[in-house]
């Protein structure tokens, strides 16, 4: 395992990209850095910071410590100590799939093309090896937005055409899916931020946006359990009860589903944490009077709407 001293010193991310690769919020990072003077950023004549490879290495260390049951004052009295001594401490090993390094040769569009001839074919090794370059040229939301989410309405298309099987919608959807798992696992889970269940409205089958999104704000250091298809509005108030979560997110893209969300937040309302009910999905987007008919807070037609009024919500 490397030393945090070998990481490189140069300062090149912004504390957006800090954020995403530590999974620990910017508006976090900004208070650490004015409590605890943690970080050496540099700054920019326009006052923007910039941070090094270092400095990611810094903010993992941290937040590992803080999983373990430190507090942050402990965690950077600890980190301090090891300094002041001329140490520096062993950098965490690397989970995730470092960040895109490679030019792309094609346009998204293109990958989305030969991943839906791989998984129309049933062709999981050249599924995976498409996969691979991928994630070595793009960030994941142009991955998920530009690659997966064209690839699986292609796919959509085809089985209402005729031109595909049943068995074969659901290889892709399940590889898809694979995939978005692998990479809700990779993100660290932090136990001290705002806490979210997401998953998908009673008698909903179509997950892989709510996986998506658990995805992308697991990424962002929140704390999310996703809890996947088909879930009945009363269980999951009663487990709300238990696990306490500041905020509840449902997809749903039938009338059926959102129908039996319209007593969910009253229900939430009784509960001593008063969770808030989030919700989103194709049928809202296709039918946006049905939006006010659901007590609770319409998070937006997009994944990035969702994400920034969660970010406006909790932080
Ligand atoms: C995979 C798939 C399935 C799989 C899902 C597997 C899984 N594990 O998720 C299975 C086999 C279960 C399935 C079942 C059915 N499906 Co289907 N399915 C699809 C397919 C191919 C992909 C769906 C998908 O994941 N898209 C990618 C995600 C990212 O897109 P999305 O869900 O639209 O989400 C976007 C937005 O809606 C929004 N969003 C979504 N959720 C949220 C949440 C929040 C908070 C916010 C802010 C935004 C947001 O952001 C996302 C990104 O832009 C689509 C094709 C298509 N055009 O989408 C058909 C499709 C949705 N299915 C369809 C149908 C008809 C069905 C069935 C009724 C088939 C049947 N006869 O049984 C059942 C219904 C099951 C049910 N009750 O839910 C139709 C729907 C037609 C319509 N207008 O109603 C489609 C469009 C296929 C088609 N072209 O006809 N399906």
């Amino acid at each position: 395992m490397a030393s945090i001293a070998e990481f490189s010193k140069e300062p090149k991310y912004t504390i957006r990209i800090l954020s995403e690769r530590t999974g620990v919020r910017p508006v976090t990072l900004r208070a650490w850095e004015r409590r605890y003077d943690l970080l050496e950023p540099e700054r920019l004549d326009n006052n923007y910071r910039l941070y090094s490879d270092r400095d990611i290495e810094v903010v993992r260390w941290i937040t590992h410590r803080l999983d373990e049951g430190l507090s942050i004052s402990s965690a950077v009295r600890e980190y301090k100590g090891f300094r002041s001594n001329g140490i520096w401490p062993e950098a965490l090993p690397t989970v995730l799939a470092p960040a895109p390094s490679k030019t792309p040769e094609f346009p998204p569009k293109t990958y989305a093309e030969k991943l839906f001839q791989a998984l129309t074919k049933h062709d999981e090794a050249a599924a995976r090896k498409i996969m691979d370059s991928v994630q070595s040229m793009y960030d994941l939301k142009t991955i998920f937005f530009e690659i997966f989410y064209p690839c699986l309405y292609e796919i959509g298309e085809a089985w209402y055409r005729g031109e595909i099987r049943i068995a074969t919608e659901h290889f892709a959807s399940a590889f898809i899916r694979g995939i978005l798992m692998q990479l809700l696992q990779a993100f660290p889970i932090y136990s001290q931020a705002p806490s979210l269940l997401i998953g998908c409205g009673p008698e909903e089958f179509h997950e892989i946006a709510a996986l998506m999104l658990s995805v992308l704000l697991r990424r962002e250091g929140y704390q999310v359990e996703f809890l996947g298809a088909d879930l009945p509005v009363e269980d999951l108030v009663m487990y709300a009860e238990d696990a306490n979560p500041d905020m509840i997110i449902l997809s749903v893209s039938s009338e059926l589903s959102a129908r039996q969300l319209y007593k969910m937040q009253a229900m939430l309302d009784k509960l001593p944490s008063k969770p808030k009910l989030g919700f989103g999905g194709r049928y809202f987007n296709e039918n946006p009077q049905a939006r006010d008919q659901v007590p609770g807070v319409f998070l937006g037609a997009s994944l990035d709407d969702a994400i920034q009024n969660v970010h406006d919500l909790l932080d």
